[in-house]
């Protein structure tokens, strides 16, 4: 049989594949979908000019059904998502572990097509909000399209799928009111939580600090599930996926993510769209958690429970590859909103575990896409296509593309020498690892699920003090929204049983007592969790630089220059609009005005201010500093701008001046790579 699977699968294939379906429409005479010139598009067909619009007006009707028409459903869950395409590449062969062929080789480069997403909220709510994130990756490999559909915290709520529409119903707005949008603080969700005990773990994730992102570029991503790797022999390994963002994972603080979702609500979008237009593309690495198929039972979690994590200093990662985010899309709703993810699109290679939580998912992706985009054929929309060419007698139905040749559409056949037929293994058929099966049909959950709270206590135990700290914070302004006072006080005594500290710490804010005779027994933690031991590194950080006229130009210039030597973004912050001019003529283009470019879409601040600068300016500039300083930014000030620090009271761990601007530059290229400074004390 023709092998016509060797379609080009490296670099831009998938682009060249879109490329067929992009239009540019500039230039262009305008026309109606079936390609006739329109020779007025502002008024509609009356009868007179003050008279009745005429059904025979067919340009009309057919604009106005089109644009009727225009909204689809968007996704029950994961609705407010931004994405973009990338390339995978491999570094070392995995071979070993697996015969999926993207995984072999070093030199394939895999084009991927990532979309990230909040998960509770709709499509048009703000994305700083306290969510877990979801992180979706399509690789368009040359055996199909394999999707790793993962999420930034590498837990689950709940153990089995079948749960999955109570854990939505209870986290989404209250159906009497619809509120809150996109926020689990209220009464539905912590009565689930409290009702649902195995949620303790991925409770603790949510209150952290990541759920609340810096960046999607500053985000792990984790398959979750454990899936398997089958390499070419038939033998297993357990897997766990993970992303690993080069520049490390970094978070907001509460009270920043709350003010950017009224300043900025598509923060994360265009900080994405931004690095990939100027360049600076998002990367991750690949890594990989593998257990022997006959250690399954040799850990104190099972490897088949989705509330539980493999702690990386027990069963370390193994880096094997990378993924560049490098092109924006062109068009949102036609790649990113038409996007279809599935967890059960994999590739020779690789399998699935019985995890029930996976596998309740890999029936509810193709069912709901079904009705989100109206059909059984949204895998011939551009994005879902895969590169390579796909043969079955699956036909018909709402929007088919395809023009299948001939008469036969079945199998078995003599009429087309029965094909298209199944491939071998050898040919690159899949087939599914032959797990022994063997059991009752039951409807229970097995005794090694039922531990919900030892990993939830060995986050708690893994987190520095500050993360401790927010932790309680989160806790207590949720359950703080909270109106039910059970609800309240049923979390206080669930939560007591991962640490009597976190209890007590939140118990206190929301005027509840904690059992007694509680806590944990656990004392074991894993530093990987801890956010504290990310990788540190200015790059792309952005910082709003306060300019007033007469500033020293000369210095302020260097220590410009340097920073973007360091890959730092500085962006010029004013009282108005135009150019500010220093003492020696140089002129600094204003990007942002106090108005505009509030102190929280900045990771710093560096305070020049000028020579001639009025009250208002100064009163701005004063509430900036004030604001930077109390969300544990680093803030540098030089000449002028060092009143601003005096004026505001703000001193220590963070605040870098200096006169020498060589050092200044080094010092405050340190503090801005070291994201915040906790131990610095309020003003
Ligand atoms: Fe999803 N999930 N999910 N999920 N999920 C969807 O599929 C579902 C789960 C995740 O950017 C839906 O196309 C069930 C875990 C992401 O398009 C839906 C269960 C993880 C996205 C669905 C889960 C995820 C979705 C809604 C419990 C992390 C967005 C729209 C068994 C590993 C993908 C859609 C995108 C989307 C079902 C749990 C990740 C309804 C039944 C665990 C990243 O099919």
């Amino acid at each position: 049989m023709g092998d016509d699977r060797r379609t080009k699968v490296n670099g831009k294939s998938k682009d060249e594949q879109l490329e067929q379906y992009r239009v540019d429409d500039e230039g262009k005479h305008l026309t109606t979908n079936q390609g006739l010139r329109v020779s007025e598009d502002e008024f509609s067909l009356k009868a007179g000019e003050r008279g009745p619009t005429l059904m025979e007006d067919f340009h009309f009707r057919e604009k106005m059904t089109h644009f009727d028409h225009e909204r689809i459903p968007e996704r029950i869950v994961h609705a407010r998502g931004f994405a973009a395409h990338g390339e995978f590449e491999l570094y070392d062969s995995m071979k070993e572990y697996t015969r999926a062929k993207f995984l072999q080789d070093t030199s394939t480069k895999t084009p991927v097509f990532v979309r990230f997403s909040t998960v509770a909220g709709s499509r048009g709510s703000a994305e700083a909000v306290r969510d877990a994130r979801g992180f979706a990756t399509k690789f368009y490999t040359e055996e199909g399209n394999y999707d790793l559909v993962g999420n930034n915290i590498p837990v689950f709520f709940i153990q089995d799928a079948i749960k999955f529409p109570d854990l939505v119903h209870a986290l989404k707005p209250e159906p009497h009111n619809e509120m809150p949008q996109a926020a689990s603080a209220h009464d539905t969700f912590w009565d689930f939580i409290a009702n649902n005990q195995e949620s303790a773990h991925m409770v603790m994730w949510a209150m952290s600090d990541r759920a609340i992102p810096r960046s999607f570029r500053m985000m792990e991503g984790f398959g979750v599930h454990t899936f398997r790797l089958v390499n070419e022999e038939g033998k297993a390994h357990f897997v766990k996926f993970h992303w690993k963002p080069v520049l490390g994972t970094h978070s907001l603080v509460w009270d920043e993510a709350q003010k950017i979702n009224g300043k900025d609500p598509d923060f994360h979008r265009r900080d994405l769209y931004e690095s990939i237009e100027g360049g600076d593309y998002p990367e991750y690495e690949l890594g990989v958690q593998l257990i022997k198929e006959e250690d399954e039972f040799n850990f104190d979690f099972d490897v088949l429970d989705p509330t539980k994590l493999w702690p990386e200093e027990e069963i370390p990662v193994k880096i094997v590859g990378k993924m560049t985010l490098n092109r924006n899309v062109d068009n949102v709703f036609a790649e990113t909103e038409q996007a279809a993810f599935h967890p059960g699109s994999v590739v020779p290679g690789i399998d699935f575990s019985n995890d029930p939580l996976l596998q309740g998912r890999l029936f509810s992706y193709t069912d709901t896409q079904l009705i989100r985009l109206g059909g059984p054929n949204f895998h011939e929309l551009p994005i879902n296509r895969p590169v390579c060419p796909f043969h079955n007698n699956q036909r018909d139905g709402y929007g088919r593309h395809t023009i299948n040749k001939g008469p036969v559409s079945y199998h078995n056949n003599s009429l087309a020498h029965n094909t298209p037929a199944p491939a071998s293994e050898k040919e690159g058929g899949y087939t599914h690892y032959q797990e022994k099966m063997e059991g009752r049909k039951v409807r229970t959950r097995s005794e090694s699920f039922k531990d919900h709270f030892s990993q939830a206590t060995l986050f708690w135990n893994s987190m520095s003090k500050p993360e401790k700290e927010h932790i309680i914070q989160a806790f207590s302004f949720e359950l703080g929204k909270v109106k039910s006072k059970s609800v309240q006080k049923q979390i206080v005594d669930m939560f007591a049983n991962v640490s009597m500290d976190l209890a007590k710490g939140f118990a206190e804010a929301i005027n509840i007592e904690v059992p007694e005779g509680k806590g944990s027994k656990v004392t074991k933690s894993s530093p990987a969790l801890s956010q504290e031991n990310t990788k540190k590194k200015p790059a792309t950080r952005k910082v709003g630089v306060i300019v007033g006229n007469g500033f020293k130009g000369e210095e302020v210039s260097r220590v410009l220059s340097a920073l973007k030597e360091e890959g730092i973004q500085p962006e010029i912050i004013s009282d108005k609009l135009g150019t500010r001019k220093g003492d020696d003529g140089t002129e600094l283009e204003v990007d942002h005005t106090f108005l505009t470019g509030e102190s929280v879409l900045f990771d710093s601040l560096y305070v020049v201010g000028g020579e001639n600068v009025d009250k208002k300016f100064s009163q701005d500039t004063t509430y900036f500093v004030k604001e930077a300083y109390s969300h544990f930014k680093p803030i540098g000030a030089t000449h002028e701008g060092l009143h601003w620090l005096e004026e505001a009271g703000v001193k220590g761990p963070g605040v870098v001046t200096g006169e020498d601007m060589k050092s200044f530059a080094e010092d405050f290229t340190a503090a801005i790579a070291a994201h915040r400074h906790w131990d610095r004390e309020l003003v």
